[in-house]
């Protein structure tokens, strides 16, 4: 359809002159307004076979999906090509990249002038939010990437249902999204809040090109929940419900690539009968005070885009589950049946396999089939553990905030903060080893606050304070955990078991909430002694997990320097509340020397 004959259609003047606008610039072949419908993705998913960007699976093993390869420079975010683009350097912080915005434009238009040339320009307009929600809103993302708008169909609640929602509103978030050649020296995604907007060029992977997600979900709404009281926080949403029928919702941050998937949907150990969780979201959630005083929270996203190695019928039955059909797959290996296989699924790889790449895979060269950064795209009605509330568009009251990162050392399996200025410190404070989700070294320990430190599309101080500031809104606050899943003995091997059996520290906490469960104070926080925790049935040494809740002394005067250090970085818009924890904190680590 071309342009003219659709702005007949499209009422909202705001977004046709916008599209208008971007289709002069890029001056693409057509312009196609996608409308959500079955028939339309079976019409572009027929487009993408053709340009080989998907190759349809089996129909008898994965039926419904695809494999997409991508270039192999683009596959993981690039954080170093991300930009806030606010007006001032101040409100992007010293975390974030930042350039001028009108630079920035400028730059860019440069770039995208006749670049959809020979090419379709796709108008994808999303919600995200359950629909009719307080919590949802409107983007709109201009792409011209099939792959793309095919993900963000899974992603998000796309087409009709975002335009009857938008009306003759103006209030969209304006995504801009271009591949160009995908070279590198050409990459940039750019976030302007201040104009509720994103250019993203160069790159055609997840979290740079689905606009939807860590572009707008996080960079761009956590600067409006600082603006409008709310909070959107890169966090899973899960329900635990009791033997005795009753459900209680814990919201979960942790870095990319460190379970956030798994614990969503976590299947509960044999010990656990009768126990069950429910996803609610798997990465992100919106976060508001209910008219009760209560934390309450949505999942803004429609689908799941969770790392494929590792993924197996014991780490997560029900992803094994939902990625069985109607599913995208992207830069994981491909049997000779086709159906896809990765490093970690169990099953020994088949003696033929095509790699990542698509070429004949060779496992004596020691390259991974897959990609260790390979993913799936699924929609969350595939997934068996759903929660009844996941469209639920009051969303779903919190009762417990867990910050959680990846550390073999220091940080025991689980910690209770004392206040929710300590909770907040344990979060503003959290540290991550890094892993294949971004560009660059994996294994590094960094500062990764609130698994924010990549997505928080303002000051991160000012976060920090818009954090501790909330507490006067909650009248009704959640209790505050960290958690470690990896920490290692001296041996060198993790020493809890994870996965399902995370269940039994979810529990803890529940009962810690309701009085039934006792804990130690220490310097840096409350801890389980091991015979507070229900090991029942597992296999675990006692002194090993006596290892795994330790806290010493040695470890946390290295953390607290670390993290001195980065409170540093943050500088004047440091709050001085966590100066003063912090500095509580070191006088009692070394009042605790021996
Ligand atoms: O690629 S995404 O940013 O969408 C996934 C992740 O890194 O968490
Ligand atoms: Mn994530």
């Amino acid at each position: 359809m071309t342009l003219k004959e659709e702005r007949n259609e499209i009422k909202n003047r705001a977004l046709t002159e916008w599209v208008a606008e971007i289709a002069r610039l890029t001056t693409p072949d057509q312009v196609v307004w996608c409308d959500g419908s079955e028939a339309e993705k079976d019409r572009l998913a027929a487009l993408a076979v053709k340009s080989g960007s998907l190759i349809p699976l089996s129909p008898q093993k994965k039926p419904g999906s695809f494999l997409h390869r991508s270039d192999p420079n683009d596959v993981a975010r690039t954080e170093h090509l991300t930009f806030v683009c606010t007006p001032s350097q101040r409100d992007a912080g010293p975390t974030n990249n930042w350039s001028p915005p009108d630079q920035t434009y400028a730059k860019l238009r440069g770039w995208l002038k006749g670049s959809m040339r020979g090419r379709t320009m796709y108008v994808v307009p999303y919600v995200m939010g359950p629909l009719g929600s307080p919590f949802a809103k409107v983007g709109v993302e201009i792409t011209d990437s099939v792959y793309v708008v095919l993900n963000m169909r899974i992603m998000t609640r796309m087409g009709a249902p975002a335009l009857a929602m938008l009306g003759e509103r103006e209030d969209f978030c304006r995504g801009v999204h271009c591949t160009l050649d995908l070279n590198p020296d050409r990459r940039l995604i750019c976030h302007f809040p201040q104009d509720n907007a994103i250019w993203s060029v160069g790159s055609g992977y997840g979290g740079n090109a689905l606009l939807s997600k860590k572009c707008f979900a996080l960079r761009i709404a956590s600067w409006q929940g600082r603006g409008e009281g709310w909070l959107a926080e890169h966090m899973l949403i899960l329900g635990l419900q009791s033997p005795a029928g009753d459900t209680r919702y814990i919201a979960a941050a942790f870095p990319s690539a460190c379970g956030k998937t798994n614990l969503a949907m976590l299947t509960p150990p044999a010990e656990f009968a009768g126990w069950k969780v429910f996803t609610v979201g798997d990465d992100i959630a919106w976060l508001r005070v209910g008219d009760d005083g209560r934390l309450w929270a949505v999942n803004p996203e429609n689908g799941y885009f969770g790392v494929a190695p590792g993924t197996n019928s014991h780490s997560n039955p029900n992803a094994m589950k939902m990625v069985g059909h109607d599913s995208i797959f992207t830069n994981v290996a491909m049997t000779t049946d086709g159906d896809v296989w990765w490093e970690g699924m169990e099953t020994a790889p088949p003696e033929k396999l095509i790699d990542w790449r698509g070429r004949p895979w060779n496992p004596g060269s020691g390259d991974k089939a897959a990609h260790p950064n390979s993913r799936f795209t699924t929609p969350m009605a595939n997934n068996p553990a759903l929660s009844p509330h996941a469209n639920d568009p009051q969303g779903v009251p919190i009762s417990a905030i867990v910050f959680g990162g990846r550390r073999a050392t220091t940080m025991p399996l689980v910690l209770e903060s004392q206040n929710w200025t300590h909770g907040v410190y344990l979060g503003a404070t959290m540290g991550s080893e890094t892993t294949a989700a971004a560009a660059g070294a994996v294994g590094v320990v960094r500062r990764d606050p609130m698994a924010m430190l990549p997505f928080c599309g303002y000051n991160m101080g000012d976060y920090f304070a818009h954090w501790l500031q909330m507490e006067g809104a909650i009248k009704n606050p959640p209790r505050i955990f960290m958690v470690n899943w990896f920490r290692k003995g001296s041996d060198g091997k993790f020493l809890w078991p994870g996965f399902g059996e995370n269940l039994r520290v979810l529990k803890w906490m529940l009962d810690r909430i309701d009085g039934r469960a006792t804990a130690t104070d220490t310097p840096v926080g409350r801890v389980p002694r091991v015979e507070d925790l229900n090991l029942h049935g597992l296999d675990t040494a006692g002194d090993r997990m006596r290892e795994d809740l330790a806290v010493k002394t040695d470890e946390w005067s290295a953390e607290v320097a670390s993290t001195a250090e980065f409170f540093d970085k943050l500088g004047p818009a440091m709050p001085p509340a966590l100066r003063d924890k912090h500095r509580g904190l070191v006088n009692s680590i070394n009042g605790a020397r021996p």
